[in-house]
């Protein structure tokens, strides 16, 4: 018997449904599937505020602990963004107790594996007592965290002389390495925190800048051959550049010349990104003796003719006191004055 004609319609229309159906079916499937996939792949969110390290310790002495090896880098024992402020007083004893196995002078050593670099932190100074102890309070956990072989370098300036950073600096990369085999020097200034622990206080194959976004200057950089705050620098970099600037007495213009120094040696600046490299300043008001440089414009302009006559080669100075502190070394030094 022949299909009526009608019925035929419907059948073809039933058969259309069924199809549409199977096909949503396939699409509804392939859609789960997919967001499924782009789910395992989001990105873990970062954990925040100030974390004490005890779940890093834990991974660490369950994963690796042999003093023979490299300690693995990343550290484990990172936690990414810390939260940082300047409203309560630290109490240094405090800090020496919940730093255990911080060494007098401000000296540290992995003691489950062996550190990638060996790390001199030069802070230059003069009367900044507070500073540097909101300082020593963030970085050291910190930099154990980091699984770094440092020491910590506070270079005081003598006297009521106008203040010389860069000279300090340069002081404090000789003297450093008379106590210990050093391989990198970070550079930096007493009132800066970094605000997140995955910004390595170490070197680089380039001259490092890590202070690259600062909360003074709205989280980014200022210019982009800013190199001021806080820098890094192997021993051969440092050397390759004659060291810093021994006569910008007075504020500004000595971090430009060193940025001079390092393109006209042929290197150029690494950072980390933004987000990392964010940190916060101290507020503060100037100092005295530490007046902007009139000189500083003419200087940076002429780096190429006088790096090779101004720096380690012509360092001299005199140590007054060297300070063991149990969170430091406070090296107390004559660097002269404009006149001498
Ligand atoms: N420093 C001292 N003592 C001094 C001068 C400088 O310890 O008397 C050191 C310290 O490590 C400081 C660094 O040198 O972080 C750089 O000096 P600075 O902090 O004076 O420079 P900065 O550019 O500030 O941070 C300039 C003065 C800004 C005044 C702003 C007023 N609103
Ligand atoms: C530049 C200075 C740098 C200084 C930077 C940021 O103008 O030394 O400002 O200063 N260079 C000269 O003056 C030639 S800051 O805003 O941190 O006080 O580091």
């Amino acid at each position: 018997m022949k299909d009526l004609p009608g019925a035929s319609l419907q059948k073809a229309c039933r058969l259309l449904v069924i199809f549409c159906v199977l096909h949503l079916l396939v699409v509804v499937c392939y859609y789960l599937a997919g967001s499924t996939l782009s789910l395992q792949w989001s990105p873990e969110p970062s954990p925040r505020g100030l974390k004490p390290p005890q779940r890093g310790l834990q991974m660490l002495s369950a994963n690796v602990s042999n003093p023979e090896a490299d300690c693995p880098d990343p550290s484990p024992l990172l936690v990414g963004p810390l939260r940082v402020e300047f409203s309560l007083s630290v109490d240094l004893k405090k800090v020496e107790e919940d730093n255990p196995e911080v060494r007098e002078g401000g000296r540290y050593t992995p003691k489950d594996c062996k550190a990638l670099q060996k790390v001199a932190i030069i802070i230059p100074f003069r009367n900044r007592d507070e500073h540097l102890s909101y300082w020593l309070f963030y970085l050291h956990p910190i930099l154990q965290r980091q699984q770094l072989d440092y020491g910590v370098y506070v270079i005081n300036q003598d006297g009521e002389e106008t203040f010389n950073r860069a000279k300090l600096l340069n002081v404090g990369f000789t003297e450093s390495l008379k106590e210990y085999d050093y391989d990198c020097f970070v550079f930096s200034d007493v009132d800066l925190i970094p605000m997140d622990d995955r910004n390595i206080y170490k070197c680089y194959s380039q001259p490092r800048h890590l202070s690259v976004s600062m909360d003074k200057f709205g989280f980014r950089l200022p210019y982009n051959q800013y190199f001021g705050g806080v820098s890094a620098l192997s021993k051969e970099q440092f050397e390759k550049i004659n060291g810093f600037p021994n006569n910008y007495w007075g504020w500004g213009g000595e971090d430009d010349d060193i940025y001079n120094r390092l393109v006209f040696k042929g290197m150029r600046i690494s950072r980390p990104d933004g987000a990392i490299g964010k940190c916060r300043m101290i507020r503060h008001s100037r100092d005295q003796k530490n007046e902007p440089n009139p000189q500083r414009f003419n200087k940076i302009a002429h780096t190429k003719e006088t790096m090779n006559s101004d720096g380690l080669n012509t360092l001299k100075y005199t140590v007054v006191k060297t300070d063991k502190f149990p969170l430091y070394t406070k090296i107390t030094v004559d660097v002269g004055s404009p006149k001498s």
